[in-house]
């Protein structure tokens, strides 16, 4: 059984106040009425991480990610945050390759190797981003778009190490433009992923690995995007920031 996780990824946004609002109300909200097997996975911005995880219930069903980390433990790289600070802040997750670092930040497939093995050193579960631009998809060539960047960042681990990875599926045109991949498109792809993964590691690894959709996930179309056989969860944007939506989200399964 692939554990289903939704994911909420709050980007830059909110002060410390209203971070920690927002913790606790999911908190509340999650423990009375979200179904007990959905892990959820809060991603504040990490001056946040510290001052909300002791908000969270301490039985794990909420647990607290970072957005972003860089590649080196420590070091002269003014600005950046590393996978042992936000370890050492109660994170357990680090999404990496999200579009928008890919996008603002240059990040590139190479990068990506050394952070990812970086944080898994750190005993940081990865969420891995992946996920075609427009004319990508209008070319009709996603799969070999996608594919190649699971195999660019990730082929590289060993089947044991693959397991603290989980895929989360972003096609860039549907990030914060308020269109969805059909929950055809996106079944489509996560079973791609998956066989890709296959290809790799196995299938029992490739059984195990949660595979979520981002990309305006939002109430109104979670339940039919997590009623597909590959689709594992969700990375949230601007669903996570409103306590109802996001709660409504993980009960969609
Ligand atoms: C979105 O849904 O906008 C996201 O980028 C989630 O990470």
């Amino acid at each position: 059984m692939r554990q289903k996780i939704v994911a909420g990824n709050w980007k830059m946004n909110k002060t410390l106040v209203e971070a920690q609002s927002l913790t606790s109300e999911i908190a509340n909200m999650v423990e009375d009425e979200a179904p007990s097997d959905v892990k959820v996975v809060i991603a504040p911005p990490s001056p946040f991480i510290y001052a909300v995880e002791n908000l969270v219930p301490e039985m794990g069903q909420i647990v607290l990610a970072g957005q972003n980390c860089h590649q080196e433990d420590s070091g002269a790289f003014t600005g950046e945050v590393s996978a042992p600070m936000l370890k050492s802040l109660g994170a357990q997750y680090v999404i990496l390759g999200h579009s928008e670092r890919r996008q603002h930040f240059s990040e590139t497939d190479e990068e990506l190797v050394k952070k990812t093995d970086n944080a898994l050193k750190n005993d940081l579960k990865v969420i891995f981003c992946c996920g075609e631009p427009l004319e990508i998809r209008e070319a009709n060539t996603q799969n070999e778009y996608v594919t190649k960047q699971l195999t660019n960042s990730l082929f590289h681990l060993s089947a044991e190490q693959f397991k603290n990875i989980v895929i989360a599926y972003e096609p860039i045109w549907a990030i914060g433009t308020g269109k969805t991949a059909s929950s055809q498109q996106a079944q489509d792809m996560h079973k791609t992923i998956r066989e890709h993964i296959d290809s790799k590691f196995g299938q029992e690894v490739a059984d195990e690995t949660s595979i979520l959709y981002g990309g305006s996930c939002k109430p109104d179309n979670a339940k039919e995007l997590f009623s597909q056989p590959d689709v594992d969860g969700g990375l949230i944007g601007g669903a996570s920031l409103k306590s109802r939506d996001f709660t409504d989200i993980i009960k969609s399964f």
